[in-house]
């Protein structure tokens, strides 16, 4: 096995917070089965808001690569995840009719307004590529780990959230987060300490951000 890498010891170092996001208590429902449909359905909708700024972030680091990388081969991966968001809002379009929902009426929540402000930081020119490329990573990394625990042997995860499960659970997201956790890796080997410290601190904004998402997701009480 080859040393461990910047990505990796950061898991290492932040594992609280990063399991508090990849198991988190909305991802253990759905894996046993109870989950309640209508947070689900305040899933879909925040997620319909919060893809939509993802969507521009995704554009800005496809510029940011096109502009800094010293790999040409990293603007394919990231016209790769462009591709899947294009497919990813036909499926919620496809969901949201299925479940009554009126996309053009959704209301961001605080949680979610507050993920697209920080997305928002972060499309700013000045910051570098690879702080950009480091949270990219991790924004996917952490729905490839939540999901593909609720599609394990044994799991409870009912028939109607399969899909949503197998879109972000898949071996092939799978492979795509490897992608993009090699390219963070390689860019942060060549990196000063100074922007290295801000992939970090961006890596736990993502995951901060990503449990309140999870917590803003309850069922109506
Ligand atoms: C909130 N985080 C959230 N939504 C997503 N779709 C992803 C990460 C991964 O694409």
């Amino acid at each position: 096995a080859g040393a461990m890498t910047a990505t990796d010891s950061w898991l290492r170092k932040h594992r609280l917070i990063y399991t508090g996001a990849t198991r988190h208590p909305f991802i253990l429902t759905i894996r046993d089965g109870t989950v309640d449909l209508s947070a689900f359905k305040t899933w879909l909708e925040q997620e319909c808001e919060f893809l939509r700024s993802f969507a521009a972030f995704v554009g800005s680091v496809l510029v940011k690569a096109w502009k800094e990388s010293d790999d040409r081969a990293d603007e394919e991966v990231i016209l790769g995840s462009l591709a899947a968001l294009n497919d990813e809002f036909a499926w919620f379009k496809k969901e949201a009719l299925k479940r009554d929902i009126n996309l053009s009426e959704i209301v961001p929540q605080k949680a979610t307004a507050g993920y697209s402000r920080f997305l928002e930081s972060l499309m700013r020119p000045e910051v570098e590529y690879t702080v950009a490329i480091t949270a990219l990573w991790a924004i996917e990394a952490v729905y490839h780990e939540s999901f593909a625990y609720c599609l394990e042997e044994g799991t409870k995860t009912p028939l109607e959230l399969r899909e949503a499960c197998e879109r972000w659970g898949s071996e092939g997201f799978d492979k795509y987060c490897s992608t993009l956790k090699k390219i963070a890796d390689r860019r942060l080997e060549m990196g000063s300490g100074e922007v290295n410290k801000k992939a970090e601190v961006g890596l736990l904004r993502v995951l901060e951000y990503e449990v309140g998402f999870w917590n803003m997701i309850r069922p109506p009480s």
